[in-house]
């Protein structure tokens, strides 16, 4: 056995349709960018899908399009690992495992849930209160020690780390007595842990992509105007005419950064050009300071065309033959399961249940 932790990425999108700008620029082109680096599991979370209603025929498509987007950015399959959640059991196992070491008042400060229950949290399935305890488990099923995220899983993965602490502190025992731990850091201790206490990847110019109608709502699948998104598979027009719209207030752009502040659709558009053209919101201040935004959208819509459009033409054609998406899922579920089930085994031995090797 090992005694340290392989540097592993793991994150995940989940199958709701309407996959838009926020989902590419703040997590799948940082999925595509780690590539080089790291090991990548890259997952379609279906199993976080369900935790909200979905049309089955259309969650079964809405799980290829993710992959599609995955392979269409970049992702490369046979290097890293692409699959969908739901095909790899040790991500349920684990989470129920999770359930009983999370504390309710952990999962009742989740600002998520508080957000998408909405006014009648009674009516809210159990799934989506216990989304953060599935998503540790995601991640921790891989041992993974980076995950790049949007700003908005911020407090989630904070839960993770707290889940990976208190699983390794209750169980320190018999993690030292089964040989399954590694000595890791924590704070100014080495301690002997199983889980390791993942980083978050988060940053960039498009760690929190704005909606388009309101600069103090992030950019969303669920936002109800289609105006407030671009999707993946918008065309040029749609995309021109939906920057064309976005709310913006009537100054021009300042030249420095500073003069971002207290003007949220502004720094938005800038923030998005800056993350599409791979620079920061420096450099585009020092081309577009003093321009009005009658000048700055068109240019802002050409370059989400420009960057946008060959990623929509290809996952279109990977659409086209659902079988080959099909293979590709599978092919990344077996590799997934193998990780996984080591992981989980060693994680029932910890515990102690009966039966849990061979
Ligand atoms: N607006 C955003 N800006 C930057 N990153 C974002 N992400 C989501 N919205 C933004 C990141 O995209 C990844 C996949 O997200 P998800 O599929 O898990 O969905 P979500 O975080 O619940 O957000 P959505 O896509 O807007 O859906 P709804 O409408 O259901 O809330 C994550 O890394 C996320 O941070």
């Amino acid at each position: 056995m090992s005694n340290t932790i392989p540097q592993r990425v793991f994150s995940g999108v989940q199958p709701t349709g309407n996959l838009h700008l926020g989902n590419y620029l703040g997590a799948i082109k940082r999925f595509v960018e780690l590539q080089d680096t790291f090991d990548c599991v890259y997952c379609v979370v279906d199993l976080h899908a369900v935790t909200t209603w979905q049309h089955p025929v259309e969650l079964t498509s809405n799980i290829r399009e993710v992959t599609a987007a995955f392979i269409a950015s970049g992702i490369d399959p046979e290097k890293h690992i692409v699959f969908n959640q739901s095909q790899v059991a040790a991500h349920a196992e684990l989470a129920w495992i999770f359930n009983c070491v999370a504390r309710m008042g952990w999962l009742n400060r989740m600002t998520q849930f508080k957000e998408k229950a909405g006014k009648d949290r009674e009516k809210a399935s159990v799934g989506l209160f216990a989304y953060p305890t599935l998503m540790a488990a995601d991640i921790l099923v891989y041992r993974a020690t980076h995950v790049p995220v949007g700003e908005d899983q911020k407090q989630h993965l904070e839960l993770t780390r707290d889940i990976a602490q208190k699983f390794n502190n209750d169980f320190s025992d018999r993690i030292a007595a089964t040989g399954c731990g590694v000595p890791m850091q924590v704070g100014d201790e080495t301690v002997n842990g199983y889980f390791p206490l993942t980083e978050p990847v988060i940053g960039g110019p498009a760690a929190r992509v704005m909606s388009l109608r309101d600069g103090s709502k992030k950019m969303s699948k669920s936002d109800p105007s289609d105006l407030s998104r671009i999707v993946m598979t918008d065309d040029a027009d749609a995309i021109a005419k939906k920057f064309r719209k976005a709310k913006t207030d009537p100054d021009a752009l300042p030249s420095e950064t500073e003069g971002l502040a207290d003007r949220p659709e502004a720094d938005n558009l800038v923030g998005l050009y800056a993350a599409l053209a791979g620079t920061d919101k420096a450099s585009v201040l020092r081309d577009f300071g003093g321009a009005q935004f009658g000048t700055f959208k068109p240019a802002l819509a050409d370059l989400a065309v420009e960057k946008i459009a060959p990623i929509a033409d290809e996952m279109r054609r990977l659409q086209a033959d659902p079988a080959e998406i099909d293979a590709i899922l599978k092919q990344g579920s077996q590799r997934a399961s193998a990780i996984a089930s080591s992981v989980i085994s060693d994680v029932k031995e910890i515990v102690g249940f009966v039966g849990a090797r061979g």
